[in-house]
């Protein structure tokens, strides 16, 4: 069945099979899938941009990008109430500016960092939440249900249980999705975690994005079967498995677990199959070219988030095909995108960010010893 074109006439001239088989992507509206859409741009963007501002020299760190992986953040943010938790690693920045950003990127009130937020962030200036201690995705916020992301691969997972546990003592239906790595499924705390979750029924839902790679060594010698979804099987719990250049894949499989975990059923884990376009870090592209064979690097970027969304958008007659062929993103590196490659209103969003960034100053010296210690906890 296709995505439903008017969801209130396909709820009328439904049978009661079909209402069985429908998709929780049927119920989106032309208005969501169009959003869906600008936001796999800008997911992009972002990545690009930062890519582009390091080669000019303005940014420092590392980067590691999320180039071709957009559908899964934005297919799996997408289902979220703005009462709900994430926890991202060090492939989803995106996440972060993504997170309950339906429609109105730069409403002040929503439940997710603003883009200058993020932005500053990246720039290492004193206006980001981890006032320059990191450029990266080492930042949280309570208010803003964010677990805080650290590098320990897998760690988030306790955390999340922890939160979840708190929420449901306190009344809440909040659910909670952690975004791993496929290699982080090989770490203890990995099973420790998602083992009490099944036993304690916490809702929190384990996203696995199986690019391939963990670094420099393949699925194959981080797990001995095909499909990561199976970890599930030793907890009991459901083990979905999404196609993760498909964002209404993603979105399916995400709502489901969502929905299993929201009626009291507790944790699942989504697998979203997914390729990594460059090297685990930009330190290490050059590295990567050598251990990757060239014809899975070349599988992999064939199959665009992007063009497979707009691809969608055409055949459900949301997008003409002249609308469809204004901003041609996909397939192309950092290096050959240029900002005619998006829509506009991405762009100008990206630039705010960044524009506030770079006007962020640095944090004094004095700071470099504060909140380390009790103490200096001010
Ligand atoms: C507990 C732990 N062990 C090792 C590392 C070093 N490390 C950082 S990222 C990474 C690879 C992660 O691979 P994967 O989980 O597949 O995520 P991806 O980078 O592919 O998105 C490793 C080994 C770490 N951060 N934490
Ligand atoms: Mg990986």
């Amino acid at each position: 069945m296709p995505l439903s074109r008017n969801s209130a006439t396909a709820e009328k001239t439904e049978t009661a099979s079909e209402t069985a088989n429908q998709r929780p992507r049927d119920l989106l509206t032309k208005e969501d899938c169009l959003e869906i859409f600008r936001q796999l741009y800008l997911a992009r963007y972002f990545d690009v941009r930062l890519i582009k501002e390091k080669k000019r020299g303005q940014l420092r760190g590392t980067l590691y990008s999320s180039h071709n992986q957009e559908a899964i953040l934005v297919g799996s943010l997408f289902g979220l109430k703005p009462t709900d938790w994430i926890s991202p690693i060090h492939r989803d920045m995106p996440a972060f500016f993504l997170k309950d950003a339906k429609f109105d990127w730069r409403n002040p009130d929503r439940v997710g960092m603003s883009i200058q937020e993020v932005c500053a962030q990246v720039w290492g200036k004193a206006d980001s939440p981890g006032r320059a201690r990191d450029n990266w995705s080492h930042i949280g916020s309570k208010s803003k249900r964010i677990i805080h992301s650290t590098s320990m691969l897998a760690g988030t997972i306790p955390v999340a249980a922890g939160a979840m546990y708190a929420d449901r003592l306190n009344g809440g239906d909040a659910v909670c999705l952690t975004y791993n790595g496929e290699g982080s499924t090989a770490q203890g705390i990995f099973h420790e975690a998602i083992n009490y979750a099944a036993v304690h029924k916490l809702p929190v839902i384990t996203i696995i994005e199986n690019n391939q790679w963990a670094y420099g060594t393949p699925t194959t010698l981080e797990y001995s079967q095909e499909d990561f979804a199976r970890r599930a099987d030793g907890f009991g719990i459901p083990g979905y498995i999404a196609d993760g250049q498909d964002v209404f894949d993603v979105y399916d499989k995400v709502m489901q677990a969502i929905e299993h975990a929201r009626a009291g059923n507790g944790p699942s884990i989504v697998e979203c199959k997914t390729f990594r376009a460059y090297g685990h870090g930009d330190h290490d592209d050059d590295r990567a070219a050598k251990y990757r064979p060239q014809e899975e690097v070349e599988r992999g970027r064939a199959r665009d988030p992007i063009a497979m969304c707009r691809r969608a958008l055409v055949e459900l007659g949301y997008l003409s095909e002249a609308e469809a062929g204004q901003y041609l993103a996909e397939g192309k590196s950092a290096g050959e995108a240029t900002n005619e490659d998006f829509p506009p209103e991405v762009v100008e969003y990206l630039n705010e960010g960044i524009q506030f960034a770079m006007k962020s100053p640095l944090p004094a010296a004095e700071e470099g010893a504060m909140w380390v210690f009790k103490e200096n906890n001010l």
